[in-house]
């Protein structure tokens, strides 16, 4: 485990923290590949029903990749996909994911952000893609993911500018779902995950690979992923136990 992360287990929640506060939690490679790699380890850890992320301390979530590893690198290791693909992992897991933004979530943490299922901030959090300004641009799923989540409007504005967005209009846009004093942001986050963890595990991890398919394919292609994964359900004893628990009026047992 890289030392600038730190995970957890607290309840029935993972909890990853980036633990770099004097460099704003800036992502080196390392650090978000070893968040990749914690969550493969919890995928099938029947204790651990979501993951949340957070930044250690309240200035940042993360302040980006960290600039002066980027400053050693050339087109050569920049045509391996590395950030992009952990990110992807991050995303692509069966495991619900919550961002925990406090302060900056800024490039690479914006995106890290963006690769979660569900963001949650304080007031003051401030979300952005500063890279034009700095040469490059946003290269682990930003240009992608938030044109996708809050509109290409959006994204070229924040993207071309490098403006800041404040939690407010982030929460107006529904990046941000809920937001939270600094004090409250990490329980809420791990209550969220109690929250999913009542609920059927098989029906989450399909819903959330149907939800997926809505940004990553053709409507058709995503309304028979929809199909599927709902006939799928249809034969589990988790919708046995959830109609069932229905009907006579108790909560599940999944
Ligand atoms: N990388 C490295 N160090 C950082 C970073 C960063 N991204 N952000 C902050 N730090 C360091 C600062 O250098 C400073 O260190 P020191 O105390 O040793 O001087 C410390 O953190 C505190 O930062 P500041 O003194 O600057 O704090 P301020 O409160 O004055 O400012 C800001 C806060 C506005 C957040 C400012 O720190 C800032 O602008 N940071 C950089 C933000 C940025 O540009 N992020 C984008 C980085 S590029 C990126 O994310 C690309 C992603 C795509 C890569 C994928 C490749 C495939």
């Amino acid at each position: 485990m890289n030392a600038a992360v730190t995970a957890e287990v607290v309840g029935r929640a993972g909890v990853i923290t980036v633990n770099r506060p004097d460099a704003l939690n800036a992502l080196t490679y390392d650090v978000v590949r070893t968040i990749a790699q914690q969550f493969d380890t919890w995928r099938d850890d029947q204790h651990v029903h979501g993951v949340v992320i957070t930044g250690a301390g309240d200035r940042a979530f993360a302040a980006g990749a960290d600039i002066t590893e980027l400053q050693r690198k050339r087109v050569p290791e920049m045509t391996d996909t590395g950030m992009q693909h952990w990110m992807t992992a991050i995303r692509e897991s069966p495991l619900p994911s919550i961002a925990a933004v406090s302060g900056f979530a800024l490039g690479g943490g914006f995106e890290l952000a963006l690769a979660c299922d569900i963001r949650i901030a304080t007031p003051a959090s401030k979300f952005g893609f500063p890279e034009t300004g700095l040469g490059i641009i946003p290269g682990a799923g930003g240009t992608q993911l938030l044109s996708r989540y809050a509109g290409v409007s959006v994204a070229n504005y924040h993207v071309l500018t490098g403006a800041l967005m404040s939690a407010e209009r982030a929460h107006q846009l529904g990046l941000v779902s809920e937001l939270h004093e600094p004090a409250a942001l990490r329980d809420a986050a791990i209550a969220l995950v109690e929250t999913m963890a009542g609920r059927g595990p098989l029906a989450l991890r399909l819903a959330k690979r149907a939800i997926r398919a809505s940004s990553d394919t053709s409507l058709a292609a995503g309304l028979e992923i929809e199909l599927l994964a709902q006939a799928a359900l249809f034969g589990t004893e988790e919708r046995d136990e959830g109609l069932a628990a229905f009907i006579g009026k108790r909560q599940p047992d999944f």
